[in-house]
């Protein structure tokens, strides 16, 4: 069953990202694009099926795994038939990562 619930991943820049993806259809195989993201370290996570990789059979679970290299909003989608279309999708936000240091005026007091 597809549906459409709003679901999205965030996470920083430089983090890797790991998600299980395990296909509960019944007859569709399945695989997942990250679009946006260049996986230039990780060309067989890109999800595109008999190109990168074998999809993923009902009943069975592959694990993508690879590093949010830029900062940016994207998405993810079913690379599949019309599985998009009927909801096989999420944000993918990438944040920045910002320096945990405070911004600090020193003023000092006489009289
Ligand atoms: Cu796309």
């Amino acid at each position: 069953m597809v549906h459409n619930r709003v679901r999205k991943l965030i996470v920083y820049e430089s983090q890797t990202i790991i998600v299980h993806v395990t296909n509960h259809l019944k007859s569709e195989e399945v695989t997942i694009y990250w679009h946006g993201i260049t996986q230039k370290r990780s060309p067989y996570m890109d999800g595109v099926p008999f190109l990168t990789q074998r999809p993923i059979s009902p009943g069975q679970t592959f694990v993508y795994k690879f590093v949010a290299s830029h900062k940016g909003t994207y998405w993810y989608h079913s690379h599949v038939g019309a599985q998009r279309a009927k909801g096989l999708i999420g944000a993918l936000i990438v944040r920045e990562r910002t320096s945990l240091e405070m911004k600090e005026h020193i003023m000092t007091i006489q009289e």
